[in-house]
């Protein structure tokens, strides 16, 4: 049974090529004929693992292929979910699965309304790449990768092992939104705060007022959603991520200085209208969320 992997960027081309190396059937979905024809006179996809670099001349193919869709990875930018599904959603079989590997929170509902008859998997992943050039991956650094159903009801599909077998780290969660949840406070506390200081995350250590003040009110926000758990040791955990990517630029700031689109409206502009409909009040992360915008307006970027 073929895997489809939507968006060949940084994750898609490292989950396809991966997929490939390990004998699975997987063909690429590109934007366009342009970039189809892009790609092909590349000769495929390169990933560089360490010192090591690999061309892997995989099938890729157009959103309006004619075969279809069991297995979709969908591995684009949140804001550009919604329009990829719909470019394949006459394609997808009825009983098809489609793995959703987008950061932050309100692209998988929307991909989900899309295609209502289709099995939505979500994932939330640690795990690093980014794009050297077009069709070329490079690995940065192994992470995990949590999958589960929005409502945790179902069991977890049987391909999660063939997965782990070809290197995935992989877990199966009944709470995925949980798992989203945590990591959405993590990148709200430590993002934006990369953009506005112009810094790496360990240098966030010399804002650690703010920082505490921001996992305060995004603890007290997930406490009142019901999500308890997924509060605790909110403030300790971001510090950890601090101290451990400290040399890291977080994925917005990368954003904001290669001049794109970042993905806030998935993030703070998910959680800031929850706040205010549980009539929460969270003047910090207003205020964060309005400098940020300010910063990216400035920039002459989007600031949604
Ligand atoms: P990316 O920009 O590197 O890749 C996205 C790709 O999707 C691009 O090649 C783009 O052209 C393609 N795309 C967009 N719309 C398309 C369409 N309609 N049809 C075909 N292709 C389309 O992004 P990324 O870094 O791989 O991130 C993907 C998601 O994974 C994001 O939500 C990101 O936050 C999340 N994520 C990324 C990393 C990472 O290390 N890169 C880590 C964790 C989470
Ligand atoms: O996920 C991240 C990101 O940059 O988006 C963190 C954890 C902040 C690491 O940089």
């Amino acid at each position: 049974m073929s895997w489809h992997v939507l968006g060949a960027g940084s994750l898609g081309g490292l989950w396809a090529a991966r997929l490939f190396r390990g004998g699975e059937p997987v063909r690429l979905i590109l934007r366009d004929r342009t970039r189809l024809a892009q790609y092909r006179a590349g000769g495929g996809l390169r990933l560089t693992e360490g010192d090591t670099t690999s061309l892997y001349p995989l099938p890729a193919e157009a959103p309006e292929a004619g075969n279809s869709i069991r297995r979709l990875i969908l591995a684009c930018k949140s804001y550009d979910a919604e329009e990829a599904i719909a470019s394949v959603a006459a394609r997808l079989e009825p009983d098809a699965e489609i793995l959703l590997l987008q950061n932050g929170l309100g692209s998988q509902d929307a991909v989900a309304a899309r295609v209502p008859r289709a099995r939505c998997l979500r994932a939330s992943t640690t795990e690093g790449a980014f794009r050297e050039t077009d069709f070329h991956v490079v690995a940065a650094g192994a992470g995990q990768t949590w999958i589960g159903d929005q409502l945790g009801t179902q069991a977890p599909p049987p391909w999660l092992d063939t997965l782990t077998a070809l290197g995935f780290t992989l877990r199966w969660t009944d709470d995925i939104d949980a798992r989203l949840w945590r990591k959405l406070a993590i990148n709200c506390a430590i993002n934006p705060l990369t953009v506005l200081h112009r810094c790496r995350n360990g240098e966030l250590r010399q804002h650690a007022s703010e920082v505490a003040d921001l996992c305060s009110e995004l603890a007290a926000l997930l406490e009142a959603m019901g999500l308890a758990p997924a509060a605790q040791g909110l403030q300790q955990e971001v510090e950890a991520v601090i101290t451990a990517t400290a040399n890291n630029r977080s994925s917005m700031l990368q954003d904001v200085e290669r001049g794109q689109r970042t993905e806030v409206s998935y993030l703070l502009g998910h959680a800031l209208p929850i706040a205010q409909r549980l009539r929460l009040p969270v003047p910090q992360l207003e205020a964060l969320h309005q400098r940020l915008r300010a910063r990216l307006e400035e920039r002459g970027l989007p600031v949604d």
